[in-house]
């Protein structure tokens, strides 16, 4: 293991670059990519399956695909990079070396061990219980151990994350109070403690209830902490996504809030109420009061709404200020038409806070009332929806930014950059399709978690519209259009990474 004291300085932005930070967020985000790649995989089958012109999987095979992709992306893809990036946004960002290197190489083998874990119960059979896995839906007891290890791993890695702001605060390594991006991280990272503790408290109970130490576990009470869970990790992943926002905005065409309180306030609001909208997942359930419903997901929610309605409107603020700076102020839109459209932080970022914000946001916002939930509740359109916030969303920033790391941190010289300009918008443009195909679909009323949408092998003869037919055309071309852009992402960061040609120490070309 690299020493704790190393460090080098970064050419371009002059910040202290630790070795033991380095090859930490390596580890993670590399891992990231190969649970991307699988995940990916896994969505390409179940999109080929939905679509009843090719109809590509047995029942059985769908649904164990359909669990894989599901914890693959949400849970693997996703938290590995967001470890690296909390890494980045304290060690790297403030200057700081990063707290216990050595107990974060546990938490990365924690997480990685649990999520394998996982992966070897879903492919052999005995864990087909979706992403949900609600109870009284039974896995294997290793399965419910991989996602507790998961979690214990990735909580442990927020508490380096907070380690390393004190460590940075009490060095004073940096100067006046934490730059946005980090004091977003620590709104994202403040949520996933109370999220992993919603984890803990209804896994822990259902690993033993597997073991069959406990008799009963109340299926009520399982899916309430579940989606502490299952929807805070959400929460997580909007804030981190906005951090990233801000920072490619920085990174593209050197935006900066025009007033920075405001932005963090927003994230504030996040911390309060974003949580509490976990309920809109049990909307139609029969065992909550209407009154804890609505007003959890109404008037909470609303307030989380504002906060990123706040950052959606600051963000492109930010760039047409950063760009009228630098003369481009011709009629309305020249600053938004000069804009460099031609280097992938750019649109990625756009698309991302257009797809989350517009279709993502919307959809959410309407689906959270519960006379409309009752109607889109576990149909397709809910798919939709998911697919804005989590691939449209904070995805395609993932993506955007891994463009940036590979040359900044790793010190490798990006391969295929017309691939990787091209990349946001194919991935972008599949998913709009895929999206408006899922909701489409889903407003006539086909089902998720369906296996055969015509419903030709059912023992009733259900009659459905033949107009969702034209919309699952539009969800397999554009999963088929996702999976391409999907698959370009991961061909040029693994080249990049391995293959990349080295930049020399002094080498002070951000790669676009
Ligand atoms: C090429 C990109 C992708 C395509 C084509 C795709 C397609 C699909 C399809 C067809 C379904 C099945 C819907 C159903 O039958 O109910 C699905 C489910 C799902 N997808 Fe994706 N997806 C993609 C990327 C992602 C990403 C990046 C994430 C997360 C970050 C994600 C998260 C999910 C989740 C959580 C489910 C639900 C699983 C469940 O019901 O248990 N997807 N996706
Ligand atoms: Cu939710």
């Amino acid at each position: 293991m690299a020493n704790e004291m190393e460090f080098r300085t970064c050419p371009i932005t002059g910040k202290k670059v630790y070795a033991t930070t380095q090859n930490l967020m390596w580890i993670n985000a590399v891992t990231a990519v190969v649970f991307i790649l699988i995940g990916g995989i896994m969505a390409l089958l179940v999109a080929l399956t939905r679509w009843p012109a090719v109809h590509l999987l047995s029942p059985e095979w769908f649904y164990k695909a359909l669990t894989a992709h599901g914890l693959n992306m949400l849970i693997f893809w996703i938290i590995f990079f967001e470890v690296a990036g909390l890494y980045f946004g304290s060690s790297v960002v403030l200057n700081s070396r990063l707290a216990a290197p050595k107990v974060a190489w546990l938490a990365y083998i924690l997480m990685l061990v649990g999520s394998i874990l996982v992966d070897v119960m879903v492919f052999t059979d005995n864990a087909t219980v979706m992403f949900s896995s609600y109870v009284p839906l039974q896995a294997h007891p290793l399965y419910y151990l991989g996602i507790i290890l998961f979690a214990v791993g990735a909580l442990t890695a927020c508490g380096i994350f907070f380690g390393t702001l004190a460590i940075a605060k009490a060095d004073k390594t940096y100067e006046g109070s934490l730059p946005l991006f980090t004091f977003g991280l620590s709104a994202a990272a403040i949520i996933a403690v109370f999220t992993l503790a919603c984890g803990a408290i209804i896994y822990i109970p259902t690993f033993l209830w597997s073991l069959g130490v406990i008799k009963n576990l109340d299926p009520a009470m399982y899916r309430l902490l579940f989606w502490g869970l299952g929807h805070s990790s959400q929460q997580i992943n909007v804030t981190a996504m906005v951090s990233i926002w801000y920072l490619l905005g920085a990174l593209t065409v050197g935006a900066k809030p025009v007033n920075e309180k405001i932005c963090r306030t927003a994230f504030v609001l996040y911390i309060l109420f974003i949580n509490l909208a976990s309920e809109h997942h049990l909307l139609t359930d029969p065992t909550l009061s209407p009154a804890h419903k609505v007003f959890n997901t109404s008037y909470f929610l609303y307030l989380a709404v504002l906060a990123s309605m706040i950052h959606a409107l600051a963000i492109p603020m930010a760039v047409e200020v950063a760009q009228r700076k630098k003369g481009y102020t011709k009629g309305l839109f020249e600053w938004l038409t000069k804009a460099p459209w031609g280097e992938p932080g750019f649109p990625a970022m756009i698309f991302s806070l257009l797809i989350f914000g517009f279709i993502g946001g919307i959809t959410g916002v309407v689906y959270g009332t519960e006379q409309l939930s009752i109607k889109s509740h576990n149909t397709w359109a809910m798919t939709g929806h998911f697919h804005a916030t989590v691939v449209g969303g904070t995805t395609l920033a993932f993506m955007g930014l891994t463009y940036y790391v590979i040359p900044l941190i790793f010190r490798r010289e990006i391969i295929g950059k017309k691939w990787a300009s091209a990349q946001p918008y194919v991935y972008a443009a599949g998913m709009i399709l895929l999206i408006l195909g899922m909701a489409g679909a889903g407003t006539l009323g086909s089902p998720r978690r369906h296996w055969d949408v015509t419903f030709a092998d059912s023992i009733i003869p259900f009659s459905f519209d033949p107009t969702v037919l034209l919309f699952t055309t539009i969800a397999a071309l554009g999963g088929i259009l996702a999976a391409v852009g999907g698959a370009m992402y991961v061909g040029v960061s693994v080249l990049s990474v391995f293959l990349g040609r080295k930049l020399a120490p002094n080498e002070a070309k951000l790669v676009y």
